[in-house]
């Protein structure tokens, strides 16, 4: 795919339409275009918890995420949850939108086995139910992911390999220990490992996407493991806190921080050397193509079986994958070089 020279994505080479969606902020060329949408449908957009940047963005108006891509459709688009990343908080939350008549929600699922009795009951009533960011697989028509679960979890670790001589002790700062995206990642990153015999995960521990908790569990373990020598994140709240705990002379450039971070949080931390390279894609985007699929389905203008291709306004065509599944992209590396280049 040709890419033009303004495109944000320009100086990397990208080799699909996918791998552009995960991270270019592409003007709304046709938003209208799906005229055989329905309109003013009732679509609630449910991330695991309120207050997480990484959820603004992936659901804002002003981002260019799910609720911009819901009015242009127009929708009905509100976006609810509870302010703690827990099923406790989010439950409520989606309950509260299946009695206020939501004709779909987009979940992002904190607690798979916690939240399927409620998803089940939507879908039998009709309601149709979207996954995105992390699945809950036995109660949704779909699930829009970010980017292949493998590679997250490989190119994480190679990602911290390449930055400690493939050598020391390691951990991983998580999310909640419920949360289907970081264990299906955290699992890639076990297989990974196997390739590096001199890198020893020592510990998992959880910040439930908690800035305080992500805080106290970092500080723990540089108490724990003396000798660590990297930290990975896969969590925007967990790479903030870690790179915040390392920033010190103690150990800044003796520690290495990676794992998925927005740019905009990170930049500080890139600037001063505390954290090397890390990855995301662009949370708008997840936001924008789930609110699309939800959308079709809802209106019953296309299918979750394999194979069906729908259209989800600037960021192109899409075909619905295995599992019922449709691939945003690739994750994009962000470095010294190039974070000054995004604003998210
Ligand atoms: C946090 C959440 C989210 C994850 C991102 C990378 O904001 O845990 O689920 O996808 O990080």
């Amino acid at each position: 795919m040709k890419i033009s020279p303004k495109h944000p994505g320009a100086w990397v080479s990208i080799a699909s339409c996918a791998a552009v969606a995960a991270l270019a902020a592409v003007p709304v060329a046709n938003a209208s275009a799906a005229t055989t949408y329905k309109k003013g449908l009732k679509v609630f957009v449910i991330p695991k918890n309120l207050g997480n940047s990484y959820f603004t963005t992936a659901d804002s108006v002003k981002s260019g995420g799910a609720l911009a891509a819901l009015k242009a459709l127009g929708e009905s688009g509100t976006e609810t949850s509870g302010t703690a990343a827990t099923p406790a908080s989010q439950l409520p939350a989606i309950q509260a939108a299946i009695s206020k008549g939501a004709n779909a929600l987009i979940v992002s699922a904190t607690d798979p086995s916690a939240l399927c009795p409620t998803l089940d009951a939507a879908m039998k009533k009709g309601i149709t139910v979207v996954t995105y960011d992390s699945d809950a697989p036995a109660c949704r028509s779909m699930f829009i992911n970010q980017a292949s679960t493998a590679a997250i979890g490989e190119s994480e670790v190679s990602l911290l390999a390449s930055e400690i001589h493939s050598t020391g002790q390691i951990a991983i700062v998580s999310a909640e220990a419920s949360a289907t995206n970081q264990n299906a990642w955290i699992g890639y990153m076990k297989l990974e490992l196997k390739k590096y015999p001199k890198m020893k995960l020592v510990s998992i521990v959880y910040g439930n996407d908690d800035p305080t908790t992500a805080t106290q569990v970092t500080q723990g373990l540089l108490s724990q493991y003396p000798h660590l020598k990297g930290i990975i994140s896969p969590t925007t709240v967990g790479i903030l806190a870690a790179a915040q705990v390392v920033d010190t002379p103690q150990y800044r450039g003796k520690i290495a921080v990676t794992g998925l971070g927005t740019p905009d949080e990170m930049k500080k931390y890139v600037a001063d050397g505390t954290v090397k390279a890390f990855e995301l894609w662009n949370p708008a985007n997840l936001g924008y193509l789930a609110a699309y699929a939800a959308v079709g389905l809802a209106s019953h203008a296309f299918t979750a079986a394999k194979g069906q291709t729908f259209s989800a306004g600037k960021l192109g065509k899409f075909t619905v994958g295995a599992d019922h599944t449709v691939l945003l992209g690739a994750p994009y590396v962000f470095n010294k070089a190039n974070i000054n280049r995004f604003n998210f």
